[in-house]
């Protein structure tokens, strides 16, 4: 478990140096909040029982992707896409999987953008290189997100049509909730730029080409 810690660690630093920096030169964070956690060997073993795995630690090292995982709570939807290209193109992170389930929600709503990264380690004798699952979400798709599984993510009967329906429908509503907040900040923003304001500074857009185009030259 250690070096899925180190793992934690070494991913939640680099998204603080993003955090920063884009703090720095634009004035403007789009990311609210970041969180990690390891998963228990109590649920690493529900999991692979559940996949029909075997209890083995090679078949828990490839096949279980979210031993370590981190949660990057953005402010709004476009953030997430921003957060996520600049993590991709980090040298040395490996995306293994991008799961979209914000342009293809889950059946029940769930929305979110799932990275599977491999970062290596490097240790006193070895480098090691180990799965992490970055986990990006807006505030609205998080609060659902939390509640529902407080609510009933892990119940094991069959869930009640009705709250099935409900849960959904709140899905939806979070969805509305996002669009609106970006479409007005969209609004504010383009008044921003006609009263002058913010004319010194990039754009979220422009400061994330900026970057873009830095590691780019870097390659
Ligand atoms: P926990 O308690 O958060 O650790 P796969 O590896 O593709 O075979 P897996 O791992 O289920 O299958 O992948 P998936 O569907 O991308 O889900 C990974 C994680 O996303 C889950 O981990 C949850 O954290 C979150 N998640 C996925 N679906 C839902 C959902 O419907 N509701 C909520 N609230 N969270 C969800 P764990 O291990 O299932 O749970």
């Amino acid at each position: 478990m250690l070096s899925y810690k180190f793992a934690l660690e070494e991913v939640r630093t680099k998204i603080n140096i993003l955090r920063e920096e884009f703090q720095v030169i634009h004035e403007y964070n789009p990311i609210e909040h970041i969180s990690t956690r390891l998963k228990s060997p109590e649920s690493i073993l529900k999991k692979m029982s559940k996949k029909g795995m075997k209890p083995s630690f090679d078949q828990m090292k490839e096949q279980i992707r979210d031993i370590a995982g981190v949660r990057i709570t953005c402010s709004f939807i476009e953030d997430i896409y921003k957060v996520s290209d600049l993590i991709q193109s980090q040298h040395d992170i490996t995306v293994v999987e991008v799961k979209d389930y914000i342009k293809t929600p889950k059946p029940n709503g769930y929305q979110s953008l799932h990275l599977i990264v491999q970062v290596p380690i490097f240790l006193t004798d070895r480098v090691e290189v180990v799965y992490v699952e970055i986990q990006i979400r807006t505030i609205a798709m998080d609060f659902w997100a939390s509640l529902e599984h407080k609510i009933y993510y892990k119940y094991k009967k069959q869930i009640p049509s009705h709250i099935q329906d409900g849960l959904k429908e709140a899905a939806t509503q979070a969805a509305l909730l996002d669009r609106k907040m970006e479409q007005l900040n969209h609004e504010i923003n383009i008044l921003k730029k006609e009263d002058g304001e913010d004319s010194s500074l990039m754009t979220p857009n422009e400061v994330h080409q900026f970057l873009m185009q830095l590691s780019k030259e870097e390659d």
